[in-house]
């Protein structure tokens, strides 16, 4: 396989936590880019940057602020060598999809690609898994899993980090109500909240890796085509990996719905049940290949207008 040779790495901005190590990451935003240089196998460096610095560094470099959703987001690339003429200010790309795409365009012959081969088949794959995730985890989706995750999130930021994370997100609630209190008294609730859309999840991977293995996008495999990683695997892995940051045995919990060892007080009548959840074996699979222990070289890149 012949890789491409830059003058400089890919420079990876990512936001910071208290969490050790290669922990340290957490976002499901900025785990897809993370999570693709490291089953593509590309060098990068990384820097992390706390929340309030975020929106200043990306205006810094001429970034324009997104249409909808937060106004300046991570994850973000810095790689003027190929950027020049493709975002405004030549130099940092935000928004995981379209990072996803370029790393695909400058590293189209790793094994892994974001939008493997059908590209129509596999970019409709995307939005379908993209989908049915969000449903399990975001409001804006229905999903109920922020429930569970929300009040983790101020508890492992660094201090500045954290402040700026309650009062955003207590500006965004109805009742202004700080982060720390969006779970339900009883946690239980909560968790019997997501089951059914991970069921649906569920479902879904399962069909659509057996149509895939009978149409011959993958082989044998436990990605969304069998033994072929697609965006949609990587960002299951990154919810599994935000799951982890709120605490071992709620990626262990998570983990579980559905398997045949899940405790029985857990389960509803009439679920399916299967020896060891589909989810489980994407998570398997991305610890085997070591794809979530890798990490950049820490460098940090100043401000653009400095
Ligand atoms: N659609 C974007 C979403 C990115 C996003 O929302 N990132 C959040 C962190 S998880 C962020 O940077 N927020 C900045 C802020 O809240 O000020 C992507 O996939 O890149």
């Amino acid at each position: 396989m012949s890789t491409p040779e830059f003058s400089e790495k890919i420079h990876l901005l990512d936001i910071s936590s208290k969490l050790p190590g290669y922990k340290q990451c957490w976002s499901p935003n900025t785990l897809k880019t993370r999570l693709l240089l490291n089953a593509k196998g590309i060098p990068y460096t990384e820097q992390y940057v706390s929340y309030p610095d975020i929106a200043p560094l990306l205006k810094s470099y001429g970034v324009p602020p997104n249409e909808s959703g937060y106004t300046f987001t991570l994850p973000a690339i810095y790689h003027p060598e190929t950027l020049k003429d493709v975002v405004p200010g030549g130099k940092v790309m935000t928004e995981s999809t379209a990072i996803a795409h370029h790393l695909d365009k400058l590293y189209p012959s790793t094994a892994v690609q974001a939008f493997p081969e059908p590209k129509d088949k596999s970019e409709a794959l995307w939005k379908d898994s993209e989908h049915l995730l969000r449903a399990i985890v975001f409001p804006a989706e229905q999903g109920k899993g922020f429930r569970l995750l929300m009040p983790k999130i101020p508890l492992i930021l660094d201090d500045r980090g954290s402040e700026y994370f309650i009062r955003t997100r207590a500006a965004t609630h109805p009742e202004h109500l700080s982060p720390l209190k969006w779970g339900s008294e009883n946690p239980e609730d909560d968790w019997r909240a997501i089951r059914a859309s991970v069921f649906a999840y569920i479902k879904f991977h399962e069909s659509t890796r057996s149509d895939a293995i009978a149409s011959g996008y993958g082989q044998d495999g436990p990605f969304l085509w069998g033994n072929k990683v697609t965006m949609g695997d990587i960002y299951l892995a990154s919810i599994l990996v935000w799951f982890r940051s709120g605490g071992e045995e709620m990626l262990n919990r998570f983990l579980a719905i559905g398997e045949k060892d899940e405790p029985a007080a857990r389960k509803s009548d009439g679920e399916q049940v299967w020896e060891k959840s589909p989810i489980r074996g994407v998570w398997e699979a991305f610890g085997r290949e070591g794809w979530l222990e890798a990490v950049g070289e820490p460098r940090e890149i100043p401000s653009g207008s400095a």
